[in-house]
């Protein structure tokens, strides 16, 4: 019994040695060294949802945002991106970046018109004489102070994305005429100004998820939808909507949305770095869309869809006037303003 506890009490003793030591270790060596400390810090993780799958456009601009962000900090600040919807679609993902649920998110400005209306002024139909007029205006101090302004929103824009123009495409008729829209059911996003838009043009708006109208097009549930040369090519709507108008009823931009606060946390030399990374990751996108763009209609083209073209779109455009009542009565002198910039 005696030499059972003696052997109990050395090994007490040993134990409690070496927990010791191993304590102490970790001391001198953290104040020997305060460059270990610096890297033990776990760096920033933000997440950036975007819709559309790897390889799009705008995802190709997303991870360029990420690599950026993440060689000027060194790694303090981690962008992760989540392309193909899977934080949710595009208006839930805006409202969880409103509350800081999700970081960042490269959004269309559609379903962003519903959390600041003004918005509504940069895609209002016909509004912009093609691409070049439309980034003179955004990269202007115009669209400085639309990123700005969705402050008020509790969201900071960071950049803006090019899109191309939208056009209808449906699976019943070729669609030559605004007469021929009418009783069309058409899907939306989820935005007031895109259903008055189709409203105003006789059909039918349907709004829903980017993600449900391939199945809808396909079970009959909606005849079709608007969207650029590139999501109609890479959602597939194409094959189960053969008919596409080029009517380009709106030049939509999109842009990194982040939550103002993720943003208001970070130190302003980071904050500059995610401006500037963003901005950058912009031209990025903006070349690959061209090229995507491009090669999308030369693929439907060759796919044999229908593709219109209408040899003026003056019909459609008076069609939609209505809207400038609507969205534009608060704003008429800026609505002039980007009309006459050169
Ligand atoms: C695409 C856009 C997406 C989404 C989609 C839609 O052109 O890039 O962000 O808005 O349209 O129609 O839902």
């Amino acid at each position: 019994m005696k030499r059972f506890l003696s052997i109990f009490v050395a090994l007490v003793l040993v134990i409690g040695m070496l927990s010791g030591c191993g304590a102490k270790q970790e001391e001198t060596q953290t104040s020997q060294n305060p460059a270990k400390e610096s890297e033990k810090t776990e760096p920033i993780v933000l997440r950036l949802a975007d819709v559309h799958n790897d390889g799009y456009p705008t995802v190709i601009g997303d991870r360029e945002f990420a690599r950026l962000v993440e060689e000027r900090t060194d790694g303090r600040i981690k962008v992760e991106v989540y392309p193909g919807g899977q934080l949710g679609d595009e208006k839930t993902v805006i409202e969880q970046v409103q509350f800081g649920a999700i970081d960042l998110t490269r959004t269309s400005i559609s379903p962003l018109t519903e959390f600041q209306k003004k918005l509504s002024v940069l895609m209002l139909p016909y509004i912009y004489r093609d691409k070049e007029h439309m980034f003179k205006v955004l990269d202007g101090p115009m669209g400085e102070e639309f990123l700005n302004g969705l402050s008020e929103a509790n969201m900071l824009g960071l950049c803006w994305y090019d899109a191309g123009a939208r056009s209808f495409y449906n699976s019943k008729k070729e669609i030559k005429t605004v007469e021929d829209l009418k009783g069309l059911k058409i899907r939306v996003q989820k935005s007031e100004i895109m259903l008055d838009l189709v409203k105003a043009l006789g059909a039918s708006p349907t709004p829903m998820a980017f993600s449900e109208v391939y199945s809808a097009i396909q079970t009959g549930v909606i005849d079709g939808a608007e969207n650029n040369w590139a999501s109609y090519l890479t959602t597939s709507h194409y094959e189960v909507a053969k008919y596409y108008t080029v009517d380009e009823h709106t030049r939509v931009p999109e842009m990194i949305l982040m939550s103002k606060m993720t943003f208001d946390k970070l130190s302003p030399e980071d904050q500059k770095i995610i401006k500037e990374a963003a901005k950058e990751a912009a031209l990025v996108e903006r070349e690959e869309w061209a090229k995507a763009e491009a090669e999308a209609e030369e693929k439907i083209v060759a796919n044999g869809n229908i593709v219109t073209r209408l040899e003026s779109k003056d019909e459609f455009q008076k069609a939609v006037s209505s809207l400038y009542d609507k969205y534009g009565a608060d704003y008429k002198d800026l609505i002039e303003k980007i009309i006459n910039t050169k």
